[in-house]
């Protein structure tokens, strides 16, 4: 039957024993490069297993043709944005959603469908699943049970054993193709159940609202499929209470079949080291389009005893045009101190300036990873192009374990990257935010070689900063606002501050000043300003509604606030410029800690009330101690702010056709927010919780609630 066929491959592998020929292929569609990296790393393993894997982008359209696809497919799709499929898959999407395809399109196509996503943010895997689901239409059958991996909670716990689960799927797919004719068997019957034999992860949904967005989005089966995946989970709860020791502290608990994990993918890289001159290097910059720009402004917004600091950046960006809502992506160094130390404990410290020569070890199929240049310094590879603050994955730790010497160091890292382990590595190493340089400290006889780093440590990727300014106010400059982020120290690592915003507080040091103040050399213009490496990053949707008289709400705690200062700028010059025109009633809820500590551009804030330009400021502190007047019950989260003003907040959504634009901490803040709006909606309409969530999903579908939240 098979070997009639054309297409992309004639010879008839499915006759063949499936150690021989069995082929596949793997489609990713990445965003920042998790799914890709996910999907070689299936493709790596494949050969472990007896498969051979060919790997794609989903945009290179040329180089597949599902149409005629005979070899069972693995897709690994990311999800972006509002639950967007990611850039690389929109063109494949637009394809296989074309109205005039028959609904037994795809019934020749057998495959799997490993989902990315995370639970902090609406419609989680939502760019898998609208592929799934499509597929689904079509006709295509899956021969493995779909996995939704949880960035939140970690990829891994969901990724690694759908990948183990693989394995064996694609046998049984392989033989009952051989044997029988299965055109019109879903073969996802009979292997779902391995799934959940290997799955120690559950698939969570964090809000209702999720739940909701999954009963509504998804066909029956899909959120059956998620809820026997929770129930056959291993009860990690469980385990951690027998297993929790500290991160070096090894609990003889695990017999030693347990800690015997191969390690994969195996080695495929070759480093050499060669002593010739690498001057005249900078940041990787003007290919991926960055620009180099001058910082002519620092303020400090928060008081010195605040909890945070808060910091407000100005750019010099010339031309480069933004609009409020949009964000840069910043470019950002690993510590010097930190390389240093990596060097030093790697030994390799004098041979820093070395040219590093990148090649595959031979017969292997894996690729060199393009973040790393050829014959760039060995200080600016780990400088500028690998996340050494990223918490090794635990195929990593796998791979350090094989260069540790010690043995109960050892066997401490084979736990941690075990299946029974997985408690432990969560709360010691993923949790903990450790790194490879604190697990390097912890186990003072491994001594990975750079080849291993290089395969293991993940491209240092750009920071998004959203844009806290307007143009029309500012030209020529943009503006961001954040928090100097401090990790405080553990019993793993020192403390320490977050990456980018350590790095632009200590960049910026030299023109920083308190709000109110101005530096000398700004008046003098005579110190040369301290540079930094931007990329727009425009928003599709977070923008103000192209209508003035559009009415909005902004909800933004901290510096949260921040793209909405863009916003009224915006709108303040707007209404300077066309006085007869009608504008909107626009509602700020801002809240922070402490009035007189952190209430972030209280002036502009209190200009844009005055003025006219927000309609309503509505300001609560969440530490100040009660007024004098004692008022019980006070708000102290914007959440409160917004159930006093429910009547305001419902008639503006519901009646007006205004808008809900909320921006800030994805993990409690945005949550807490989207429960008070089902209750202010359910109580308004009158209508139980779950068709408020159908309501509250018709406004995201309609762009007028709109998010720009992170954790
Ligand atoms: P807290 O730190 O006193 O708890 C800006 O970060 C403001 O957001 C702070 O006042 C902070 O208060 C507050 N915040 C913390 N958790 C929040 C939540 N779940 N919802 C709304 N605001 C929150």
């Amino acid at each position: 039957r098979i070997s009639g066929r054309d297409g992309a491959n004639q010879i008839d592998f499915y006759s063949m024993p499936c150690e021989v020929a069995a082929r596949f292929l793997i489609l990713y569609g990445s965003q920042r490069g998790q799914a890709q990296s996910i999907a070689e790393e299936i493709c790596q393993q494949a050969a472990e297993h007896g498969f051979t894997a060919d790997i794609n982008c989903l945009s290179n359209q040329h180089k597949y043709n599902l149409d005629s696809e005979i070899r069972p497919v693995v897709f690994v799709i990311s999800t972006t944005g509002d639950g967007d499929p990611p850039d690389t898959a929109q063109k494949f999407v637009r394809k296989i959603k074309n109205k005039s395809l028959p609904h037994n399109h795809f019934s020749h196509l057998h495959y799997a469908l490993l989902a990315l996503g995370d639970t902090n943010y609406a419609n989680f895997c939502n760019g898998g699943k609208t592929i799934d689901s499509r597929l689904q239409q079509l006709g295509a059958k899956h021969f493995y049970a779909t996995g939704h991996a949880d960035d939140g909670t970690g990829l891994e716990v969901v990724v690694d054993p759908w990948i183990e689960g693989l394995w064996d799927a694609l046998k049984k797919t392989f033989s009952s193709m051989a044997t029988s004719d299965q055109q019109d068997t879903d073969l996802s019957d009979c292997t779902q159940d391995d799934f959940h034999k290997n799955a120690s992860g559950q698939e969570k949904y964090k809000s209702d609202l999720e739940v909701d967005l999954h009963l509504l989005k998804l066909s029956e089966t899909d959120s059956q499929k998620g809820k026997a995946i929770t129930s056959d989970s291993i009860d990690v709860e469980t385990l951690s209470t027998v297993l929790v020791a500290s991160l070096k502290q090894s609990v003889p608990l695990l017999s030693e079949s347990a800690l015997n994990v191969p390690a994969l993918p195996a080695s495929y890289l070759e480093v050499r080291l060669e002593q010739v001159s690498t001057e005249g290097e900078t940041v990787p910059s003007d290919k991926d389009g960055y620009h180099e720009v001058s910082i002519s402004k620092a303020v400090q917004l928060t008081q010195d005893d605040a909890v945070k600091t808060a910091i407000s950046l100005e750019l010099d960006i010339s031309n480069l045009a933004y609009q409020p809502g949009d964000a840069f992506d910043i470019l950002c160094p690993n510590r010097a101190s930190e390389v240093e130390e990596l060097l030093l404990r790697l030994d390799l410290q004098t041979q820093k300036n070395c040219a590093v020569q990148v090649n595959l070890l031979k017969n292997s199929t894996a690729k060199i990873p393009l973040h790393i240049p050829q014959n760039g310094s060995l200080q600016f590879i780990l400088t500028w192009c690998l996340e050494i603050r990223s918490a090794p994955k635990k195929a990593f730790v796998r791979a350090l374990a094989d260069f540790t010497q010690n043995s109960s160091e050892k066997r401490r890292l084979l736990e941690l990257c075990s299946k029974e382990g997985s408690a432990d590595y969560n709360s010691f190493v993923r949790d903990a935010n450790v790194c490879l340089l604190d697990l390097l400290r912890a186990f003072p006889s491994c001594l990975p070689p750079l080849s291993l780093l290089f395969e293991h440590l993940p491209k240092l990727q750009p920071r998004a900063y959203s844009a806290a300014s307007s143009s029309l106010q500012h030209p020529g400059k943009v503006h961001f606002v954040f928090n100097v982020v401090e990790f405080p120290a553990r019993p793993e690592h020192p403390a320490r501050t977050g990456l980018c915003t350590g790095w632009l507080a200590d960049h910026v040091s030299s023109i920083l000043r308190p709000l109110g103040t101005v530096l000398a050399s700004e008046r003098l213009g005579t110190s040369a300003p301290p540079k930094v490496h931007v990329r727009p990053r425009p928003s599709g949707t977070f923008h103000l509604p192209a209508d003035p008289s559009v009415p909005v709400v902004m909800v933004g705690p901290g510096t949260g606030v921040a793209p909405f200062i863009g916003f009224l700028q915006q709108r303040e010059k707007e209404r300077e410029a066309n006085q007869e025109a009608t504008f909107g009633e626009t509602w700020l809820f801002f809240g922070c800690r402490h009035k007189d500590k952190d209430f972030l551009f209280r002036e502009e804030l209190e200009r844009f009330a005055h003025n006219g330009t927000l309609s309503h400021l509505i300001v609560c502190f969440s530490r100040d101690e009660p007024d004098a007047a004692g008022t019980v019950n006070r708000p102290t989260y914007v959440q409160h702010n917004l159930s006093l003003h429910a009547k305001n907040v419902a008639s503006i959504l519901l009646k007006d056709k205004g808008s809900l634009y909320v921006c800030g901490d994805a993990k409690n803040m945005a949550k807490d927010v989207n429960d008070t709006l089902l209750e202010i909606i359910g109580n308004e309409l009158q209508i139980d919780k779950l068709d408020a969530m159908k309501t509250v999903a018709g406004l995201r579908e309609e762009k007028r609630y709109l998010q720009d939240i992170w954790s």
